[in-house]
């Protein structure tokens, strides 16, 4: 069954190569677009055809919707993949699609502009039964309620950009001579960011852990959820880490999770493939946001379920009814995934996009990589810096992280300074191991100037061998995480 004869992928990068490939498999011919500088990356060599759209700059080429739009026509593509990014969930690029006759691969233009508002969203998911943290009604009118609203919730607090995401506008409170200030900054920055000043309150947690549940809902009314994934372990509110299932699941939470998620989705009556994220604290689950797209860490739900994503949402998109029941999908082992990014691990991580001068990816049994990037490929300084994202497999936990760490011992990039030793830094954390993650994880634990520190200093590392016979493995693993960034800063032959 192909559901379509031509599919334009509107992407770049490994998520467009991701898409190609299950059209391949299906016998779908697929459209390229990309942007001058990308002229010679992979996505384009994989497509059966390729479109150039314009200019480097997001704006010009990958966000231009008109050129994109004729290309659709000159190719005579059906339907087109947006991936993650760009215009994926622009609910006014799913509605020039609807009104164009070309289908959007992904939920209906109305459900994404319902989810596209944080206030408008959380307000009616509460009012479906979903779980909601405690705060203002809608958007911050004035400082009087604001504070009263404050006071009855209970400090911390924090404010929230209403049209927001990314963590963009969130100030926290702790007391009531905090709370003025915080609001007029958090709409200052909302309003420069989005060009909507809405902010709302709710009640700060602390520490929680960030759970999402993956699900697929078809044309028909019918949904089903493929389980929960565990993202907390980020930076600057970028995923780094992300597993599936999550390590401390139990059979009541993951029962009330699902379903509060199966409610968000036919609540705003949801299409395709979707996440629903929670915030989890104490034992209760709160709905934060619903991403309206495939995400980057599909692969571990795929690897955990054995369900090709992809190819549910073109078989949805083309009008299939679900042949997945809720009773067939199962979990099956643990899947874990690091995002390896051109990041200089010396230079606050920061982007270090360049050539790549030698590549070899791992590979084994319970290993998966996919990546838009080869020797000699250079990492434009336009676009995001992911290199690539490399994925565990095993029966259970444990074998999910010996296989990742043989899998960054394997790993080898030269060229750029990568995410691969923080990774490896993190696969032999204790607390990582014993599955005790939290968004402030990275922080609490410190890894970051750890690893800076020994980086920096070769006598600090040798201190550290020293010392890593008395403090145990975290010490001598951090050091051999600064053997892995050493050995990839070596080129050599
Ligand atoms: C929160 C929170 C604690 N309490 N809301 C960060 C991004 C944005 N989408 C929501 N975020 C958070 N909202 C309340 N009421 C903590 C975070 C948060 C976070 C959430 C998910 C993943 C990583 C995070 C890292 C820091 C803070």
């Amino acid at each position: 069954m192909a559901f379509f004869d031509k599919v334009l992928i509107a992407n770049r990068g490994e998520i467009a190569i991701r898409v190609m490939r299950a059209c391949r498999e299906l016998g779908i011919e697929t459209v390229a677009i990309y942007s001058e500088p990308d002229k010679n990356a992979l996505h384009v060599k994989y497509a059966d055809e390729a479109f150039c759209v314009g200019e480097a700059h997001p704006r010009k080429s990958y966000l231009n919707m008109e050129r994109i739009m004729e290309v659709v026509q000159q190719s005579g593509s059906e339907a087109i993949h947006p991936g993650y990014g760009f215009l994926a969930e622009n609910s006014q690029f799913a509605k020039l699609c609807e009104d164009t006759g070309v289908k959007f691969i992904g939920p209906p233009s109305k459900a994404m502009e319902v989810m596209g508002s944080k206030i408008g969203s959380k307000k009616m998911m509460r009012d479906a039964g979903v779980p909601v943290l405690e705060g203002t009604e809608g958007g911050v009118k004035n400082v009087d309620e604001a504070r009263d609203i404050a006071a009855k919730i209970g400090y911390p607090v924090i404010t929230k950009a209403s049209a927001g995401g990314g963590g963009i506008g969130m100030q926290i409170v702790h007391s009531e001579d905090e709370l003025e200030e915080a609001i007029e900054k958090a709409m200052r920055i909302a309003s420069s960011a989005f060009g909507d000043a809405t902010v709302f309150i709710e009640k700060y947690l602390e520490k929680p852990r960030h759970i999402e549940v993956q699900v697929l809902a078809d044309e028909h009314g019918d949904a089903v959820h493929l389980f929960e994934r565990e993202c907390s372990i980020q930076r600057r509110y970028q995923k780094l880490v992300e597993e599936a299932p999550c390590p401390i699941m139990t059979e009541e939470l993951r029962e009330s999770i699902t379903q509060s998620a199966l409610t968000v989705a036919k609540t705003v009556g949801y299409t395709n493939a979707g996440t629903v994220e929670f915030l989890y604290a104490d034992g209760k689950h709160y709905f934060m946001e619903m991403n309206t797209r495939l995400q980057v860490e599909h692969t571990i739900t795929e690897m955990i379920t054995g369900v090709d994503l992809v190819k549910q949402q073109l078989a949805i998109a083309a009008g299939e009814p679900l042949r997945l029941k809720q009773k067939d999908i199962t979990i099956r082992g643990h899947a874990i995934e690091c995002r390896v990014n051109a990041e200089d691990p010396m230079n606050d991580f920061n982007a270090d996009p360049g050539k790549i001068l030698r590549y070899r990816s791992p590979g084994g049994p319970g290993i998966r990589v996919d990546s838009g990037v080869h020797m000699g490929y250079t990492i434009p300084a336009q676009y995001d810096s992911m290199v690539s994202k490399l994925c565990a497999y095993g029966s259970d936990r444990n074998e999910a992280i010996q296989r990742m760490r043989r899998a960054i011992y394997e790993y080898v990039i030269l060229g750029v300074k990568t995410t691969l030793p923080l990774h490896y830094a993190i696969m032999n954390n204790r607390a990582f191991i014993r599955g005790d993650t939290h968004t402030h994880f990275l922080q609490e634990q410190d890894i970051l100037n750890k690893l800076k520190g020994y980086m920096e200093d070769e006598e600090s590392r040798m201190q550290t061998l020293a010392e890593s016979f008395r403090q145990g493995r975290e010490i001598a693993a951090i050091t051999a995480a600064v053997d892995v960034y050493v050995r990839s800063n070596q080129p050599k032959g």
